[in-house]
């Protein structure tokens, strides 16, 4: 195909840019190409992969052992609880208010007992204050910014009068890495790292000087957030060797996503910031930063009870999925409103748990490949002028099995919804195989959400029905998305390991080929081992068509008829002992 004549301008005030040129034959493709310039995320530690709740307010350990118990007694499964910048003696990075948490360790030790990850902020102001150790190490090693005068830049936020490690510097980040190694020696495994555009608060940050006063503000302005990024990761890499990372930051530049996930800072509870979230997150996944997500919810303004369920719904299988507040708003938690919230709340955490190992699967191939997860229609269809799809903002593909189209209006609904490609489209709202390229109406009960499977596609899920976090991936179930046409065809590969170690580099992981084949009325399925390092799985079938005869490997396979819940409706299915 013959390019089109267009011409672009680019412009720098200093300095020459470094120019790339990506020549792809289709987003994806352009995807993984960008991916593996810029940097893959590497594989997160499932933990990360969990429901997290947050609040601007949970301040102490008594706040996160009443979290952790409301979370056991609803029987809804998280993974992480984090607290906000109150948890911190007068603002200050690095320290924990004793008042607040007289007994960390052992909060954090049962906290980890119950499978929950206790995740705190951390900002890079470090308060301006004599006698304050983080402050003095810092002067004593010359990290922080300067004024035009070479004094040290002084900005106004949570702490009062507070400096800015330099990350452009190589001593700053590894000054950063140190403190936070020190810090997260209590067994903290992760932070989200907040104020990093960065943040001075009322005064002006272009006398913020970088390199000991020779650098200017806008040279490295943009770049902040990557080197504490950097830093930190590299913090928690060292005080927990042999384990994954996860940080996850507000502000990001290009590369970020090689050491940080990033959540897209404050947004509003009200449809309209529901209705973004979608192309701000396929945005951020098509620009290099794969894993990220939405408060949930809504941060500012107080949410309300439909509004919750609604980006619940939507949000269940963003690769970061957190519900989190603003101080002063009303509590969010799935249980802070009425019976009918908790009860979808709960339902779309679970089934986000259930998916865990098709998402698991995603970040192994966004690490070995570049591959977005979540991304618009056209990454795997092509838009055509019967069916545009590159302008469908409210529908998006959770990789390349799972389509959602959820109710994003206050008043509309049900509402439409384009079935792209030529295959079919299984839809969760009845059960029944849609054919494709063209629109449908979808009208969900409160329970339910619009959401579809791509026929020929096979998706491994948790065994049976999630009430904790627990991760058991040598247990699964391999649901056969096939419609019974013949020559239909299906295959993927399932890779499992300890999802938190780094043993996966050394071969600690196992791979299963799973193959699905209609002949005729009959199902062949056969599986394969591709990899062995972290054993053998258990795999119980799932199939969404009815055949006369299935087989294993060759041999018969018993199926009897079954159902199960799955996104709000009662489905019907047939499932092997
Ligand atoms: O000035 O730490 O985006 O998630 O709760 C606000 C308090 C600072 C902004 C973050 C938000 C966080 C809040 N922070």
């Amino acid at each position: 195909m013959p390019l089109p004549n267009e011409s672009s301008r680019s412009v720098a005030e200093n300095g020459e840019a470094d120019l790339f040129i990506l020549i792809a034959d289709n987003l994806a493709d352009l995807t993984r190409k960008f991916q593996t310039l810029v940097g893959r995320t590497p594989l997160p530690p499932v933990w990360a992969l969990g429901y997290q709740q947050c609040r601007w307010g949970y301040q102490s350990e008594q706040d996160m052992l009443e979290l952790d118990k409301n979370f056991k007694k609803h029987g809804i499964p998280c993974d992480g609880l984090w607290i906000d910048i109150d948890y911190m003696n007068a603002f200050k990075v690095f320290t924990f208010n004793k008042a607040h948490f007289p007994s960390l360790s052992r909060a954090i030790k049962t906290l980890e007992k119950n499978g929950r990850k206790l995740i705190p902020i951390l900002d890079p102001g470090v308060k301006q204050e004599p006698g304050y150790n983080v402050y003095e190490d810092g002067k004593k090693h010359d990290v922080f910014c300067r004024n035009p005068q070479g004094k040290e830049f002084i900005g106004q936020v949570w702490p009062g009068d507070t400096v800015f490690p330099d990350f452009s510097l190589r001593e700053g980040r590894a000054w950063w890495a140190k403190w936070v190694k020190q810090f997260a020696s209590s067994g903290i495994r992760g932070a989200w790292i907040d104020m990093n555009d960065p943040s001075t608060g009322v005064v002006q940050n272009d006398a913020m000087r970088f390199q000991r006063g020779r650098g200017d503000h806008d040279t490295f302005h943009n770049q902040y957030a990557l080197g504490m990024a950097m830093a930190t990761t590299e913090g928690f890499a060292a005080a927990h060797p042999g384990k994954r990372t996860f940080v996850i930051s507000r502000s990001g530049y290009l590369g970020m996503a090689k050491h940080s996930a990033i959540w897209t800072g404050d947004n509003v509870a009200n449809y309209h910031y529901l209705r973004l979230s979608i192309p701000c997150s396929i945005n951020l996944a098509l620009s290099g930063v794969p894993f990220n997500g939405p408060d949930i919810g809504g941060f500012a303004d107080h949410t309300n009870p439909q509004l919750l369920r609604d980006w619940q719904k939507a949000g269940f299988l963003f690769p970061f999925c957190r519900n989190h507040s603003a101080m002063g708003t009303r509590r969010q938690e799935p249980w802070a409103f009425d019976a009918l919230t908790l009860r979808v709340c709960k339902h779309y955490i679970r089934q986000r748990y259930k998916l865990r190992p098709y998402l698991y699967n995603l970040f192994i191939r966004q690490a070995e490949q570049g591959d977005a997860i979540l991304r618009p229609l056209f990454y795997d269809f092509d838009s055509t002028p019967a069916l545009p799809l590159d302008r469908v903002e409210d529908q998006f593909m959770i990789g390349p099995a799972i389509m959602q189209a959820p109710i994003v209006q206050e008043k509309e609904r049900s509402r439409s919804v384009v079935l792209p490609g030529s295959a079919s489209w299984w839809s969760a709202l009845d059960g029944r195989w849609l054919n494709s390229g063209r629109k449908v109406k979808a009208a969900p009960s409160e329970l339910q959400t619009p959401l579809y499977v791509r026929d020929g596609q096979i998706i491994p899920m948790t065994f049976g029905e999630p009430h904790d976090n627990h991760w058991n991936p040598r247990t699964i179930e391999a649901h056969v998305f096939l419609r019974r046409r013949a020559g239909n065809i299906a295959t993927t590969v399932y890779a499992f390991d300890d999802g938190d170690t780094l043993d996966y580099q050394k071969g600690g992981r196992s791979a299963v080929e799973i193959t699905a084949r209609v002949k005729g009325r009959k199902l062949a399925l056969a599986t394969k081992t591709m990899q062995e390092g972290f054993g053998s799985c258990r795999i119980r079938f799932v199939l969404y068509d009815r055949f006369d005869e299935v087989t294993l490997n060759d041999l018969p396979l018993n199926v009897k008829r079954g159902r199960w819940t799955f996104c709000g409706t009662k489905q019907e299915i047939w499932i092997s002992g």
